[in-house]
C-alpha cells in the first residue's frame, strides 16, 4: 500500500459510459458525500423512508430538490466503502442514456456537493487506497483502450495479478538476501559463516536475473498486441489500393472506380488480424503532376509512408510493371514491405513471376482483391511480418513505464550478482541491491512520484 496515501475528503462525480445513444448511461459518485447526496435527489418508489441497503439496486427518480421536478426515472445503488472500486463509499445512479438527462441529473449531483472528477480519478483513488496496484491500475486503462481479443485477454492477466506477482516473487528474494546481508554488516567477525558470497550471487543470477530477464523478453513478444502495427496501402494510382482496403476490412468503405486519382484523403481503420490491431491506412495514388487537391493527398499519403511499419505495395498484376512501380519498388523495397500483386482473377502471371524472381527477399502475394482471393495469404504475411515469426506466447503485457523500471532492475541486479561473485565488500553490493528494489517498487506504485502518477491517471477517460 502507498505510503502517500491519504483519504481523499471530497467527493467526485462523472458519467461513466462513453457518450452517445444506448439503453443506460451511469453516474458514478464516488466519496464520504456519495450516500447523502443520493439521498438528496432519489425518490424510491417503494419503501420511501427506508435506509439504502449497500449493493442493492432501488428503482425510483432523480428529482431535482428545489423545483421538485421529476428528471428520469432510474435505478440506483448504494455501495458501502471499503467494498467498491474505490474503497470508498460510491453510488451509481442508472439512468436513461441521453446526453441531456445525464447531464442534468450530473448537475444535481454537483449542486449538492460533488465535484467533476478528473480522468482516471476513480481508479486513481482504487490505486491510493490500496485496493490495487500500480499494475492492475494500468491493465485499467488497458482494458479500456484494447483493440483485440488478445490485448483484451492480456490486460485482464495483469488486472488478475500476473505482473504484480511476478515483480513479488522477485522481490522476496531481494528481501531475503538483504536481510542475510545486514546481519553480516553487523557482525563482521561472523561475516564468512553468516553469508557466502559466492552462493548469494548465484541465488541472485537465477532467481533475480533470470525471472527478470524472462520477464522483459515476454513483454517483447506481448509488445504487439498492445500496440498493434500501422499497415499502409501504397501504389500507383488504380492498381486496387482502396478494393484492398475494402478486402480486408470485409466492408464497402472506401470508394472504388475505374478512374486513377478516386482516392484523395487517407483513409484509416483498425483491423484485428489474428489478434494483432492493424491500423490499416489507404492512401491516395502516387504519380507526378497531379491537381491540387490530389497532389494535397499524395503529400500526405508520403507522411503515412514515412510513419508506416509496413508498407503494402500494391500492384497492377493485370498489366506490365509501369516505370511509376518500378520507381516505388526501388523506394520502399528496402522497407518492412509486402508486394501486393493484385488483379489475379485477370488470370495473368507473367507480373507475379517478374516479381517473385526480381525480389526474393521481398514477401509477394498475389491476390483478388475483387474475388477476395488470396486475401487471406496477405493477412497471414502481415501477421508474420508483425510479429516477425518471434513466438507471441506469455501471459504478460507490458507498458513503457514497466519495461524501462525493469531493465533498470534487471542492469541492478547484474551489477549485484557481479559484484558479490567478486567479493566486493557487503555494504557496497547492498547499495546494487537497494537500486533493484527501489525500481521494481515503483512498478507496482510504492514509490512511484506523484507527476509520474498523475500521467498515468490522466491517459484515463473521465469517468474511470
Ligand atoms: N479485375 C479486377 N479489378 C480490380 C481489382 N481490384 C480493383 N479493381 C478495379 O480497379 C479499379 C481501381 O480500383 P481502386 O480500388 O479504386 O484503385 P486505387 O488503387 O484505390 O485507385 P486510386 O484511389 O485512384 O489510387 C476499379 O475499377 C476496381 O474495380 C481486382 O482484384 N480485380
Ligand atoms: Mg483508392
Amino acid at each position: 500500500m502507498p505510503l502517500f496515501s491519504v483519504a481523499a475528503d471530497d467527493t467526485i462525480a462523472a458519467i461513466a459510459t462513453p457518450p452517445g445513444t444506448g439503453g443506460i448511461g451511469v453516474i458514478r459518485i464516488s466519496g464520504p458525500e456519495a450516500r447523502a447526496i443520493l439521498a438528496r435527489l432519489f425518490h424510491p418508489t417503494r419503501r420511501p423512508g427506508a435506509d439504502f441497503e449497500s449493493h442493492k439496486l432501488r428503482h425510483g427518480w432523480i428529482c431535482d430538490p428545489v423545483s421538485g421536478a421529476r428528471l428520469d426515472e432510474v435505478l440506483a445503488v448504494y455501495m458501502r466503502a471499503p467494498a467498491t472500486y474505490t474503497r470508498e463509499d460510491v453510488v451509481e445512479i442508472h439512468c436513461h442514456s441521453s446526453f441531456v438527462i445525464l447531464r442534468q441529473v450530473l448537475d444535481l449531483v454537483f449542486a449538492a456537493g460533488a465535484r467533476p472528477a478528473e480522468p482516471g480519478e476513480f481508479t486513481k483513488r482504487a490505486f491510493l487506497n490500496g485496493r490495487i496496484d500500480l499494475t492492475r491500475a494500468e491493465a485499467v486503462l488497458d482494458m479500456l483502450t484494447a483493440k483485440t481479443a488478445r490485448s483484451l485477454d492480456l490486460a485482464v492477466a495483469s488486472l488478475a495479478g500476473s505482473l504484480h506477482t511476478a515483480v513479488e516473487q522477485v522481490r522476496d528474494v531481494l528481501v531475503e538476501v538483504g536481510a542475510v546481508l545486514e546481519v553480516a554488516i553487523d557482525f563482521p567477525e561472523e561475516e564468512a559463516e553468516i553469508a557466502d558470497p559466492l552462493s548469494l550471487g548465484r541465488r541472485i543470477q537465477e532467481r533475480v536475473c533470470v525471472p527478470l530477464a524472462d520477464l522483459l523478453a515476454a513483454g517483447r513478444r506481448t509488445a504487439i498486441y498492445r500496440d498493434g502495427v500501422r499497415a499502409v496501402i501504397a501504389g500507383r494510382p488504380n492498381v486496387g489500393k482502396s478494393s484492398l482496403l475494402n478486402a480486408l476490412l470485409r466492408e464497402e468503405r472506401a470508394i472504388v472506380t475505374a478512374v486513377p486519382g478516386t482516392t484523395r484523403d487517407s483513409i484509416e481503420e483498425y483491423l484485428d488480424i489474428h489478434g494483432v490491431p492493424v491500423r490499416l491506412v489507404d492512401t491516395a495514388g502516387l504519380r507526378q503532376g497531379a491537381e491540387t487537391v490530389e497532389a494535397i493527398g499524395i503529400d500526405r499519403a508520403r507522411r503515412h509512408l514515412a510513419e508506416a511499419d509496413i508498407v503494402l505495395l500494391v500492384l497492377d498484376g493485370g498489366e506490365p510493371l509501369t516505370d511509376e512501380d518500378q520507381a516505388l519498388l526501388d523506394e520502399l523495397g528496402g522497407r518492412p514491405c509486402i508486394l501486393v500483386c493484385n488483379k489475379m482473377d485477370l488470370g495473368r502471371n507473367a507480373t507475379r513471376d517478374l516479381l517473385r524472381a526480381r525480389y526474393p527477399s521481398l514477401p509477394v502475394v498475389p491476390l483478388s482483391a475483387r474475388t477476395g482471393d488470396g486475401v487471406g495469404d496477405l493477412e497471414k504475411t502481415i501477421y508474420e511480418l508483425a510479429t516477425r515469426g518471434a513466438p507471441t506466447d506469455g501471459a504478460v503485457s507490458l507498458n513503457a513505464r514497466q519495461t524501462a523500471a525493469l531493465a533498470r532492475a534487471l542492469a541492478a541486479a547484474e551489477r549485484l550478482a557481479a559484484n558479490l561473485t567478486a567479493g566486493l565488500s557487503y555494504d557496497l553490493v547492498s547499495v546494487d541491491l537497494q537500486e533493484c528494489l527501489d525500481h521494481l517498487a515503483a512498478i507496482v506504485g510504492q514509490t512511484t512520484p506523484d507527476d509520474i502518477l498523475d500521467q498515468i491517471f490522466s491517459a484515463f477517460c473521465i469517468g474511470k
